[in-house]
């Protein structure tokens, strides 16, 4: 078995020469059956080509999922705790490599430096604490209701996963999946978003260094029609782990629902942040920016609406717009840099349509047009829009993109009506010093994280991340409530009665 397929060679502007990555397969790396490529390019210089990967196919899906069924049996055989230790190991192995993973992943995706490191971080705090679910993986004791009879319910693997992943957290979210599913004794099928396909590479193979056995982790590479699709219609694949849109999200579901495949979903967002007039302003304006426009608003979690009581309306526009036009777009390498390009051009092109709706429904502030000045990749200034209300395009679409609005309203009341009049129920957040309206907002605002004096985005891991509405279907990645994905209960009832012993029936 190979542990590592490449040997970093360094280029004259500090970039590696591209490279060619293959797919892991019952612990091989290899191309593509049909010998097909696809580049990866850095989204804030386009020239810049990182390495080629493989655009695999059917075929590919069917060896990786043979290879997860054959090694399936002697993984979820082997003790939960040993298990936790290669986890473990794998987290001090990202440890050592965060810098350089860190600067991969800013070359393949775009977030500034800082937000890569956060994100490298995000996949060691998620090995540290499910390492140690490893030593508990509780079920339930419980009496019977006959004698001399022993009940318990244990968590039980599922069998082999497909773990289909985006592009803003490259490494964080294949970790929200891919280690609470193999704690828990399965094996996998990780599909990673073509355009992040390295850092996803990196996570597996400090896996398999940490000990994960070959064919317990298998990595094919392409895209959602010619990978993703076989991956979710193969029979032997019993469960399916998607993040990405609503719309995708749907037909995953469609076509896990004929075989009854059990489906993880983690979909959009349209994230509020409501900033009451008792708020802390300067506060309020940083978490505003911070949730709106880090990872250039390319997150799940991203503010995409900040609701305003009517009487700071005007002060927190002027501050937003100052602290918006300081904000520093390019190379997210380089020092004192804001904010990324957003992931490519297509992304570019849709964010670009959505401000121009933005300009017509309400009054542009700034940002609202393509920064050339910043790169020649694909750069969007951050962008302000006011008076949207909640009838508008920009207030109901997930943009997923470096633009917010403000939805200027009279009270708290109102603010929540506000905030819950949207499809999607992932992230929210309110800023006031009056204890009595958080406790309020925590209780009544629909969604299914709610942050109080903190932006919407920064989640940690060992608490459920997920939301309700159609922003999934009930699930909740990270935390112990993983494990209700990954797992399924077994009920499990010992007699030792040495008689016929008849529940319901034997009563009195
Ligand atoms: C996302 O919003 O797409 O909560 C994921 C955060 C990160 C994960 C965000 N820990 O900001």
């Amino acid at each position: 078995m190979t542990t590592t397929q490449t040997a970093p060679k360094e280029t004259g502007t500090g970039n590696m020469a591209p490279q060619t990555f293959n797919n892991l397969i019952n612990g091989q790396w290899k191309p593509a059956k049909s010998g097909k490529t696809f580049q990866n390019l850095n989204p804030a210089d386009p020239s810049d080509c990182i390495g080629t990967f493989p655009a695999s196919d059917a075929q590919d899906v069917q060896e990786a999922v043979e290879a997860a069924k054959k090694a399936y049996d002697a993984w979820r055989l082997t003790p939960a705790p040993r298990r936790g230790e290669i986890i473990f190991k794998a987290g001090q192995i990202l440890m050592e490599r965060k810098e350089q993973y860190a600067r991969e992943m800013t070359r393949e995706m775009g977030k500034v430096l800082a937000e890569t490191r956060g994100d490298i971080q995000e996949a060691i705090d998620m090995c540290f604490y499910t390492a140690g679910e490893g030593r508990r993986l509780f079920g339930h004791t419980t009496p019977s209701e006959l004698q001399n009879k022993f009940c318990m319910s244990l968590r039980m693997p599922i069998g082999v996963c497909g773990l289909i992943t985006p592009w803003n957290f490259p490494m964080a979210i294949p970790s929200w999946k891919l280690i609470p599913a193999l704690i828990a004794g399965n094996t996998v099928v990780l599909k990673p978003a073509s355009d992040t396909p390295l850092s996803s590479l990196r996570l597996v193979e400090v896996l398999q260094e940490a000990g994960v056995p070959e064919g317990v982790i298998n990595l094919v590479y392409g895209s959602g029609s010619t990978v993703g699709n076989p991956l979710i219609d193969h029979p032997d694949v019993r469960l399916i782990s998607f993040t990405g849109s609503c719309e995708v999200g749907r037909s995953v579901n469609e076509r896990c629902a004929p075989n009854f495949k059990r489906v993880s979903l983690e979909l959009g967002g349209k994230n509020a942040a409501i900033i009451l007039e008792d708020a802390n302003l300067d506060l309020a304006v940083e978490g505003i920016v911070w949730g709106a426009f880090g990872t250039a608003g390319q997150r799940c979690t991203a503010t995409s609406r900040v609701i305003v009581q009517k009487g700071i309306h005007a002060e927190l526009r002027d501050r937003l717009v100052k602290r918006i036009n300081g904000l520093k777009l390019g190379y997210g390498l380089e020092k004192g840099i804001d904010v990324g390009p957003v992931v490519n051009e297509s992304a570019m092109n849709k964010i670009l349509e959505y401000i121009e709706i933005g300009k017509k429904e309400g009054q542009l502030l700034t940002g609202g047009e393509r920064d050339t000045a910043a790169g020649a990749g694909w750069f969007i200034k951050p962008t302000l829009i006011d008076n949207i209300n909640t009838k508008h395009r920009i207030a109901q679409e997930e943009i997923f993109g470096p633009v917010t609005a403000l939805m200027p309203v009279a009270d708290l009341d109102e603010a929540i009506h506000v905030a819950n009049d949207i499809e999607f129920g992932l992230s929210t957040a309110i800023y006031t010093k009056d204890v009595n309206k958080a406790f309020r907002a925590l209780r009544d605002l629909e969604a299914g994280i709610t942050y109080v004096n903190a932006p919407t985005i920064g989640a940690e891991v060992h608490l459920p991340f997920g939301g309700v509405k159609n922003t999934g279907n009930g699930h909740r990645e990270a935390a112990e409530t993983a494990l209700d994905i990954f797992t399924e209960w077994k009920a499990c009832y010992v007699d030792y009665s040495d008689r016929l012993q008849r529940a319901q029936i034997d009563h009195n």
